[in-house]
């Protein structure tokens, strides 16, 4: 009996004494999240003429689910241009809106399933795309045209 206590004790010593130098040894690398964001650069740059640029493929349903990938990933930084946006509406209770300078697209309405192909122009700016009738319940998501 007295045994297992003494063992106890000195298990718990050493645990506190492991928790003590793990804690203390961890304050070394509190990084400076200095994001590089540069407070955006004056705005005439290429608008690099009217020839596609690309495809985005868009993807709505059949969950609550919503996304837009570029070469089969989350898009979520895209050259400035013109592109052809992909569509897959999975749901006939989703839709496909895009939000952005220059763009207010409904790709897709509520009732449809199925693909569609738009063109869209994308500016420097945050686009958003989403399901209008979820978009309050985080059906939407955005990427940054730089
Ligand atoms: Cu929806």
């Amino acid at each position: 009996m007295t045994r297992r206590k003494t063992i106890a004790l000195i298990l718990a010593c050493a645990a506190l004494a492991l928790g003590a130098t793990a804690c203390g040894g961890d304050d070394s690398s509190s990084s400076d999240d200095t994001t590089t964001e540069a407070a955006s650069t004056g705005g005439t740059t290429s608008q690099s003429g009217g020839s596609a640029s690309g495809t985005l493929t868009g993807e709505t349903g059949p969950g609550f689910t919503i996304e837009v990938s570029q070469d089969g990933q989350d898009a979520q930084t895209v050259e400035a241009g013109t592109y052809t946006l992909d569509v897959e509406d999975k749901s006939d209770m989703h839709n496909f809106h895009l939000i952005g300078p220059g763009v207010d697209e409904e790709v897709t309405d509520v009732p449809f399933v199925g693909d569609k192909s738009v063109t869209v122009t994308l500016e420097k700016g945050t686009y958003t795309y989403q399901c209008d009738p979820h978009a309050a319940n985080g059906m939407k998501g955005t990427f940054t045209v730089t």
